[in-house]
């Protein structure tokens, strides 16, 4: 029995999105406090979840998004049905933000669950502290992938179609299915030519785009560093510990330690 249209699955491919999940954080004062803002919320902030740079429009796999925020807030649940998906919010105190991601329905694929640490206070090196105190802006941002694999046919068509790089095309910033690019939540620093358009990250970081392949390489070599160095620390501990074995066998054979005991 062939299976029901749209649920035939295109064998031996795996599509992956980078994207991007992140939040921004501020101190309120007396002209960014919203009003009615409860007097002990101290800080403003977003949360967010948006394409890449110049990516492919992140609607062509991403419907809706919920955003779990802390049980101290009121309806904590924030359905976020259409692009650019945030939430904006004040409060006092940073949480874990639970993310879940709903994919258009041709996908056919069941939600997924991504999970953000919401940074209200300066973190890094105390350079990038103070760059943060000067700014009045904490960002914590982190490119994030998702793999469809054997997607079905349907959805298997969007994400290879001309379609999810229509916004760049079209006149006056309307993009596909209407979608100015503004509205799309994605930054975009203008049209690419056909030949440099990627779904995957682009080679090159820029001014305006840190996430790129360079980076991933950067960071792969920093991580693959600490390990050697980490793997090198431990087989010194090895080696410091296996002396110690060793001498205290030492002083056992020749006795002292228990002459020394009884004395
Ligand atoms: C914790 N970090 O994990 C704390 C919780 C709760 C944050 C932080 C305001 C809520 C409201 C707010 O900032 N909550 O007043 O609506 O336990």
């Amino acid at each position: 029995m062939p299976a029901p249209q749209g649920t035939k699955r295109v064998k031996g491919h795996c599509i992956e999105r980078p994207f991007i999940i992140g939040s921004q954080a501020w101190t309120l004062d007396d002209k960014t406090r919203p009003e009615g803002t409860p007097a002990d919320h101290t800080k403003g902030w977003k949360v967010y979840v948006k394409g890449t740079e110049n990516g492919p429009d992140i609607t062509t796999w991403l419907k809706k998004v919920q955003f779990k925020l802390h049980q101290t807030y009121a309806n904590n649940t924030r359905t976020v049905e259409s692009p650019p998906f945030e939430v904006n919010e004040t409060g006092w105190g940073g949480f874990q933000v639970e993310i879940r991601l709903h994919f258009v329905p041709e996908s056919n694929e069941k939600p997924q669950w991504r999970s953000h640490v919401l940074q209200l206070e300066p973190y890094g090196s105390e350079a990038d502290m103070q760059a943060q105190k000067d700014k009045n802006l904490v960002v914590s941002e982190i490119c994030e992938f998702i793999d469809f694999n054997e997607p079905v046919e349907p959805f298997f068509n969007a994400l290879t179609s001309e379609d999810q790089w229509r916004y760049m095309d079209a006149g006056k910033g309307k993009g596909a299915k209407g979608k100015s690019r503004q509205s799309l939540g994605q930054s975009y620093t203008g049209p690419l030519p056909r030949e440099e358009r990627t779904a995957q990250l682009p080679q090159r970081t820029t001014p305006t785009n840190p996430y790129s392949r360079e980076t991933e390489s950067a960071t792969l070599d920093m991580l693959r560093k600490a390990q050697a160095t980490v793997t090198k620390m431990i087989e010194a501990e090895k080696e410091s510990a296996e002396k110690r074995a060793q001498e205290m066998r030492e002083l056992l054979e020749s006795g002292d330690m228990l002459t020394a005991r009884k004395r």
